[in-house]
């Protein structure tokens, strides 16, 4: 048998575990795992890693964030770094904003999504629940393949109060979705800003003064409370530490649809990069905010034992100078409850996780390939198509050097924004070629993919996302017609 292209050699790492091998590729899919495989074009992969494309699960990219702005991110910017980071898949985000209609909203993303240079699907954020969301609405984006929805609990233009939020669990119910859910408890933020600007507290550091721990803690409980009660399948957005892992697990210990995910920025920077002078702290701006590094270890063991399923990048790209989508776009002096928030990651995810999880011994090969790719993929309905090198899977192959060192540098990530929070920071591990369904699509830094090579990942009704069938009496309030909304 010959292959099309055969990556020979490598410590290939598997769903089994990690074994050496060659992958045999026929057009797009993996065909086969083996020895001596003969293929019409090979690669040499002795001495490196071989893993399955990562899947980034939470990138905001040529997406309107409510309350946050548009970011500076394209699609062909945003996915030209992802794969330079060996991310082959995203999931960015459909954007309701009150008074608009979800298939406009939708029709302009799928448009955009055409100049995609990786494969994509979106998450469609429901910010304003009406009868019509929730009756026509959320019943046809699914029709258009997309399994998953997303809600805030805070920001201005985007919180849900708890009746809403119901009125979208149930939705996702009757459809079979999966609910993404941003847990901060809108209010209490809103009072400890008015406190903190009442005394002058203004600088970048004072945003996470303004949301503590608690204050996610609060908000991922009540979300795991009434996806109990409804009976809902969800993931919670951004853990940012141990404490509210614990709500998490403890959920899943009750046999519950519940799924934690984190992000680098909860693993690597801390409150102390926000205290930096001036307004630097802005570039470390994420919500929820980056806590105690101190406290990181216990996440870590979260991270190893499940708790925390996936690591996406929440990649959000603001400049952090100039006029427009910058972290100073309300003025080069704004309060820090001015400032947008979020930070870029999709292209350091994999080697900030890479270094900090396997480098440094946190994690092995097969928990970090279940972080960045497989989990991911899972939940969101895309496996076994992707987040896994097996035969039958796309070919989406990441070769990685373990030993190299690299100093992160903004050019390296080739984002759209002028800064990285991590500039500076030493990684051991690099991506030196990523391929995207058999096809190379970054090799040694440079990403030789063109606009319009991803492919839109049309999503059907999947395991994780179906209710369990179980509510706390019995009554399955969720599936009788939806009342009208007072
Ligand atoms: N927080 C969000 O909720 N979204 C984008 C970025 C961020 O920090
Ligand atoms: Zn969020
Ligand atoms: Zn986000």
């Amino acid at each position: 048998m010959n292959y099309d292209l055969v990556i020979k050699g490598g410590t290939v790492v598997t769903e089994g575990g990690p074994r050496i091998c060659d992958i045999g590729i026929t057009g797009e899919r993996i065909a086969a795992l083996g020895e001596s495989l003969d293929g019409t074009e090979t690669v040499d992969a002795a001495g490196r890693i071989v893993l399955p494309g990562g899947v980034d699960s939470h990138c905001h990219i040529d997406q309107v964030d409510p309350g946050l702005g548009h970011g500076a991110e394209s699609m062909v910017t945003g996915t030209r770094a992802a794969l330079a980071g060996g991310t082959t898949s995203i999931i960015s985000f459909v954007s309701q904003h009150a008074g608009e209609e979800i298939a406009d909203v939708l029709a302009e993303s799928l448009r955009r999504g055409e100049t995609s240079l990786a494969d994509y699907t979106f998450h469609q954020i429901i910010s304003d629940p009406t009868d019509k969301v929730v009756l026509e609405d959320i019943p046809m984006v699914v029709k258009a393949g997309i399994r998953s929805l997303k809600v805030f609990l805070t920001y201005e233009d985007a919180h849900l109060t708890d009746g809403e939020f119901l009125r979208v669990l149930a939705a996702a119910h009757r459809e079979g979705c999966m609910v993404t859910v941003h847990c901060e408890n809108y209010d209490a933020i809103g009072w400890m800003t008015e406190q903190l600007l009442a005394q002058g507290l203004t600088e970048p550091k004072y945003h996470a003064w303004s949301r503590p721990e608690v204050v996610e803690r609060e908000a991922t409980y009540r979300t795991i409370c009434l996806a109990e009660l409804v009976d809902t399948p969800i993931q919670i957005f951004h853990v940012s530490c141990h404490e509210v892992a614990e709500e998490i697990e403890r959920a899943q210990k009750r046999g519950l649809k519940v799924w934690g995910e984190t992000c680098p920025q909860y693993l690597v920077l801390g409150a102390k990069d926000m205290d930096r002078p001036g307004r630097e702290g802005a570039k470390f701006m994420c919500s929820p905010a980056p806590r105690d590094a101190g406290k990181v270890d216990a996440f870590w063991d979260d991270i190893r034992r499940g708790v925390i399923d996936v690591i996406s990048s929440d990649h959000s790209a603001f400049f952090f100078e100039g006029p427009e989508n910058s972290k100073e776009m309300n003025g080069a002096d704004a309060d820090f409850s001015q400032i947008p928030n979020g930070v870029p990651g999709v292209g350091s995810r994999m080697p900030l996780v890479f270094s900090e999880g396997v480098s440094k011994g946190r994690i092995d090969l097969e928990t970090f390939a279940r972080v960045t790719a497989t989990n991911p993929a899972r939940i969101f309905g895309l496996y076994p198509q992707k987040g896994a090198i097996a035969v039958g899977s796309d070919a989406d192959i990441v070769i990685w050097d373990a030993e190299r060192k690299v100093t992160i540098t903004n050019d390296l990530l080739q984002h759209a924004v002028d800064y990285t929070p991590y500039e500076g920071m030493e990684v051991t591990g690099w991506p030196v070629a990523t391929y995207l369904r058999g096809k190379l699509s970054m090799k040694d830094g440079e990403v030789v993919a063109e606009p319009g090579q991803g492919r839109f990942l049309a999503r059907t009704a999947y395991d994780l996302a179906t209710p369990r069938g179980i509510t706390p009496n019995g009554f399955d309030a969720a599936k009788l017609p939806p009342q009208a909304k007072k």
